[in-house]
């Protein structure tokens, strides 16, 4: 049975994950080094403050800066990132998803964002998609990242499910070990090569129903 779909945001509902990058490539331009899209893959469902140490480590600037001034750096990245974002649209929102948060609603399923990212509410406004979703637990909420469950068992506690209920979709390994660890069946979303601790595997939610989701997760 599934009464609740967990939802990550970048790379599942959205493509946030160049603007990330973009934003990440600026400020280490600004310290004075290149940090390449192959590099950036390492910051995708990594915290802000986690993904500045990559970015850092890329520079050999590790170590190199106090608390504060990490502090400070990751404060410009995310002005910069809040330009990109400002301007998103609904039709930003990758194929297939929103017709599909619909038809889990229409069957009475719960839809809930489960984001690494401070700035999900933004991004879910500025994307018209508040109201597909019953909860939405994400960066300011979660003091623990994934593959800790934390962010996974807030949002099935936020609208009264029990984790065995719940299906998690994912585009990023450590999604996947946090919706296990959280005691939940996952949906790796993309072509992802990490992904095969999933219980079943998405390309895009183009095309894709409950109904068949359904056929698929409760089959096993
Ligand atoms: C997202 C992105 C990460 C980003 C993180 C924190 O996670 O994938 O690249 O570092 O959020 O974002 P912010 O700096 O906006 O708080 P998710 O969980 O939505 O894939
Ligand atoms: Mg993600």
């Amino acid at each position: 049975m599934i009464d609740c779909c967990i939802f990550d945001l970048d790379g599942v509902v959205v493509d946030t994950a160049r603007y990330h990058y973009l934003a990440w490539a600026a400020l280490a331009r600004e310290l004075g080094f290149e940090f390449t899209p192959v590099q950036g893959e390492a910051t995708k469902g990594v915290s802000r403050m986690a993904s500045l140490e990559i970015v850092l480590r890329a520079g050999g600037l590790e170590g190199r800066f106090s608390a504060a001034e990490r502090e400070r750096l990751a404060a410009e990245k995310n002005a910069r990132y809040l330009r990109f974002v400002s301007q998103m649209t609904p039709a930003e929102v990758l194929p297939g998803v929103a017709a599909f948060l619909h038809d889990v609603r229409s069957r009475g399923v719960r839809t809930v964002l489960g984001s690494a990212s401070k700035n999900a509410g933004t991004i879910l406004d500025r994307c018209g998609l508040r109201p597909l979703f019953d909860a939405v637990v994400d960066g300011n909420e979660v003091s623990r990242a994934k593959p800790d469950p934390e962010v996974f068992l807030k949002g099935a506690a936020a609208v009264d499910a029990a984790p065995s209920v719940c299906v998690v979709f994912e585009d990023a390994a450590a999604g996947i070990e946090a919706a296990s660890r959280a005691g939940m069946r996952s949906v790796g979303v993309g072509g992802g090569a990490s992904l095969s601790a999933a219980t079943m595997r998405l390309e895009t939610f183009a095309g894709f129903t409950f109904e068949q989701l359904a056929m698929k997760i409760d089959r096993d």
